[in-house]
């Protein structure tokens, strides 16, 4: 143990694998080096001076960089940036809260070994389904290092882990859509128009959560190019005309001059149905496209005309539901009748109670449009975010991964649910899965306490596992709620290579500055966890990081080779700093739905009737009330039109920042000059702040019965009246109360699954108040470290947390409420 008061040693204790005889960083040299790095929102040449980093510069070849890149640099060399293992001093005794504790900073030596031996106590006495590896989350652009790769590989070798399955942003269509048109996942992204083939033949796109081009900065990986807004503008100028159906104007670019529908949050399947509803009373509906390409048609056309339940789900109906007049209503569906239409669903409208129904009901509305199977028209997902629609997809070879011997797999948005109800059943796609009872979550790359809903509710269920393992560079909350945290290498301080999905530029990352206090990476501290846990050889397959490197290339390379592709070879590629692979072939015959239309016996798609299921008698067979086997109408548990609206009479939407990724680099210059008095912004309009007495730049409190957080607040007339929109990612800063002080909307959204169906995440139902904040309110303390000391406590009475399970070891055995 380190005496008091001096810092502990903390070197990393294996010999640094990865530099051997490859560019290193000369710290004393005043040369200006430039090498290329990629990050989820671009390619940069990243410009360093004596080891410094002083300019990150946008590729020349991005016509429309992000401006998120040059100042994230910043955040490597923050007070908040992580440069010693830490331990929570409450674990080490067994008492104490996670995020509430002191952290005592340790030797390399020591967190490796109290993490090695908490893993193999957790997994010897409890079993490998007791430690969550789930780790959701984004991490950064490099393939090597890409954290999820890692974290899973180790602990697929350490004897396996419940992980899990589905993701926050597609939970809802990842699950229906399979049901409904077959293919995985994404079968919609890949399946719907390309921006060619939109520009040479729609004439109208009505996009469902518009096509904001603050989403288009990111795409998995990395693009070298932004072309997603160029690609709406072409087809404005070629005559296409946009429809923004979304509570917020700035969801569409004012120059593709979109007209504007600013529907009521959460009601998208009302106005869909009631879309179909004209199209099929007016006879103006492809009945030829819905009885023959389609099954379930007179059952769904029953339920729309209200033959079924004697309610007609017309446009008068869906007037009173969404607040956009009944003649507007009526006056689309003519107009989608009329033209070659895009039908766009943004991923936004599923991420809410109910969320498989919108995406169903838009698959409905699209065959009934006529332009369902015909080029540059037809059911799109997630149009104008990322690249899609824009070009093929290309990948590089990914990291080995042994086969994972732990199931089921947990719906992933569920974790709060798992954690604090282990045994406890939870219904899923016609599974039902038994909840483990997880003693060691584990965690590298993602932040639960970004993505999460409710995060009052998940600091509580968080208490509940004997110990929390989180790899971080900074001190977010992710950090701040772990047992252990071990600091890692950021991307400018490690090799990797990287090319974004949809792109054609391979980047070769290189090392352009050193990490502080010889802080690892990730792969680093799982080889030196492996060595102790007797599996390192298995583990690195003998590689360097370079090496892995290499081999990752030369995977990709012998891949492509198959497809005629040829790629340089690796010293090459190194040098030059990126390779090109050939432009994608954009579709532009109306794509895999053309085929199906032209004939459906011979081009079945891979339903079970080789149909689109308007109805599926597979899903109405598992008998969910919350999820009937075809599209449908279900009042959300919050919305402005439920009863509780009294109370909390504003809806909440949380969206993507346009500043940032998620939470990443919230302490970075895009992010930090967005605030509004120091506190995330805002948006609500100005008759709802004049009501409350809110003026612009005044510091807000939001709340509902869940939670409460301060904001600062911007008044604007492009949302509609009773919304506000408050972007997901601010670092959650919670004051003893619980409130949090910097404007994190996850502490206020709800944390229930979609339906049994798909168990996705809810943050778009959400109802709160707003309110002006008062005097003199609490400073934003998210960017300043937590109390740290050198010193490690003597054991308390109850020994230390992991060798005494039996004196509730964490807080395990606590119930929800604390
Ligand atoms: N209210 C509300 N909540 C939402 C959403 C919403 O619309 N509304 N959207 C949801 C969606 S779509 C998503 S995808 C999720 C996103 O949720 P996350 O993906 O969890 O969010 P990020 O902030 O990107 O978290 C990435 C974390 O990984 C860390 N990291 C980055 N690179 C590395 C690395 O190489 N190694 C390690 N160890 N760590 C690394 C970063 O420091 C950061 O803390 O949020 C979801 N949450
Ligand atoms: N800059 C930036 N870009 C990103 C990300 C980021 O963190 N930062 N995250 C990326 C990720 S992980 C994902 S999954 C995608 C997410 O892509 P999306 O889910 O499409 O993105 P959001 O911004 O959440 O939502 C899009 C818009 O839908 C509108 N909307 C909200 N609720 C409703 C509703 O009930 N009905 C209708 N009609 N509209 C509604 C909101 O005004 C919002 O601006 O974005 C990606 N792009
Ligand atoms: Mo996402």
């Amino acid at each position: 143990m380190a005496p008091a008061g001096r810092p502990a040693t903390t070197r990393f204790p294996l010999p640094h694998p990865g530099y051997r005889g490859a560019v290193t960083v000369d710290e004393h040299s005043r040369e200006i080096t430039r090498s290329p790095t990629t990050f989820h929102w671009g390619r940069y040449e990243v410009v360093t001076s004596g080891g410094e980093i002083v300019a990150l510069e946008p590729d020349p070849a991005d016509p429309d960089p992000s401006p998120i890149g040059p100042g994230v640099a910043e955040a490597d060399r923050a007070p908040y940036r992580i440069t010693r293992p830490m331990v929570r001093e409450g674990w080490l005794t067994g008492s104490g809260t996670r995020g509430g504790d002191r952290f005592v900073a340790v030797r390399w030596e020591r967190a490796l070994d109290l993490t090695a031996r908490e893993l193999d106590r957790v997994r010897t006495r409890h079993g490998n389904a007791a430690i969550y590896g789930g780790s959701y989350g984004w991490g950064s652009a490099g393939r090597f290092h890409h954290p999820q790769s890692q974290i899973h590989r180790f602990l697929a070798m350490a004897g396996g882990y419940t992980a899990s399955v589905n993701s926050y942003s597609q939970a809802a269509m990842e699950v229906v859509l399979p049901h409904v048109i077959g293919g995985g996942p994404r079968s919609l992204e890949e399946r719907g128009p390309s921006w060619p083939e939109i520009v040479d033949h729609a004439e109208l796109v009505v996009s469902f959560g518009g096509l904001a081009a603050k989403n288009a900065q990111m795409v998995p990986g990395g693009p070298s190019r932004h072309t997603q807004v160029s690609w709406q503008r072409a087809a404005a100028g070629a005559g296409v005309r946009f429809v923004n159906v979304s509570p917020v104007r700035a969801d569409t670019e004012p120059d593709l001059r979109a007209r504007w529908v600013p529907i009521r949050p959460a009601t998208d399947t009302a106005l869909m149905l009631a879309l179909c509803h004209v199209l099929l009373t007016e006879d103006l509906a492809d009945t030829d496209f819905a009885r023959r390409c389609c099954v379930g048609f007179d059952r769904f056309r029953d339920y729309v005309l209200g033959t079924a339940d004697g309610c007609a789900k017309d446009a008068e109906w869906a007037a009173a539901i969404t607040d956009i007049p009944a003649g507007d209503i009526r006056d689309l569906a003519r107009q989608i009748a009329a033209h070659r239409t895009v039908i766009n669903l943004a991923w936004s409208i599923q991420r809410q109670d109910h969320g498989e129904q919108p995406y169903w009901a838009g698959i409905a509305l699209a065959a009934l449009s006529g332009s369902f199977g015909r080029p540059g028209g037809g059911p799109a997902a997630g149009l104008g975010i990322a690249e899609t629609g824009v070009r093929g997809h290309w990948s590089i070879a990914a990291l080995p991964q042994p086969p994972n011997p732990v199931s089921p797999a947990m719906p992933v948005a569920r974790i709060a649910d798992v954690l604090l109800h282990p045994g406890a059943t939870i219904d899923y796609n016609g599974a039902r899965l038994t909840c483990p009872d997880i003693r060691l979550v584990y965690w590298a790359g993602g932040n639960p306490f970004h993505h999460h809903q409710d995060l009052g509710r998940l600091a509580r269920a968080w208490q509940r596992p004997d110990t929390v393992i989180v790899h971080e560079a900074w001190w977010n909350a992710n950090a701040r709620h772990a047992d252990i945290v071990l600091p890692v290498a950021t991307p400018l301080e490690r090799e990797d290579l990287a090319l974004g999905s949809s792109d054609t530029t391979i980047t070769a990352m290189h090392r352009a500055a050193a990490p502080p206090a010889d802080v690892p990476t990730d792969h680093r501290v799982f080889a030196a966890l492996a060595e102790r846990l007797g599996f390192a050889e298995r583990f690195t397959e003998g590689r360097t990081e370079r090496q892995w490197v290499r081999e990752l290339y030369e995977r990709t390379r012998t891949r492509l080779a198959a497809s005629n592709v040829d790629l340089p070879d690796f010293e090459r590629f190194w040098t030059d700093g990126s390779a090109s692979l050939p432009e994608r072939e954009m579709r532009h015959d109306g794509g895999a739905f053309a085929a199906l239309r032209a004939d459906p016996d011979a081009h079945p798609i891979a339903t079970p009737s080789g149909r689109v299921e308007l109805v599926s008698d597979t899903v109405a067979g598992f008998g969910y009330p919350d999820c009937p086997g075809m599209p449908v109408w279900l009042e959300p548990a919050e919305w402005l039109g439920a009863a509780g609206a009294a109370r909390h009479p504003l809806h909440l939407v949380s969206n993507q920042p346009r500043t940032r990724l998620h939470s990443q680099y919230d302490g970075a210059r895009a992010s930090r000059e967005a605030k509004v008095a120091g506190r995330e912004p805002v948006d609500l309009h100005p008759d709802d702040a004049r009501a409350r007495g809110i003026a612009d730049g005044d510091v807000v409190r939001i709340h509902n019965d869940r939670g409460a957080c301060l904001a600062g607040a911007r008044l604007t007339d492009a949302v509609r009246p009773g919304v506000v929109v408050l972007a997901t990612g601010a670092w959650y800063d919670p004051d003893a109360d619980g409130l949090d002080r910097h404007g994190n909307p996850n502490v206020l959204t709800r944390d229930a699954g979609t339906s049994r169906l798909a168990q996705g995440p809810t943050p778009g139902t959400t109802l709160v108040e707003v309110s002006p904040a008062g005097p003199d309110p609490a400073p934003v303390r998210a960017f300043e470290p937590p109390e740290i000391v050198e010193t490690e406590p003597a054991p308390g009475h109850h020994g230390p947390a992991h060798h005494c399970p039996a004196h509730g070891a964490g807080n395990h055995g606590a119930g929800e409420k604390r």
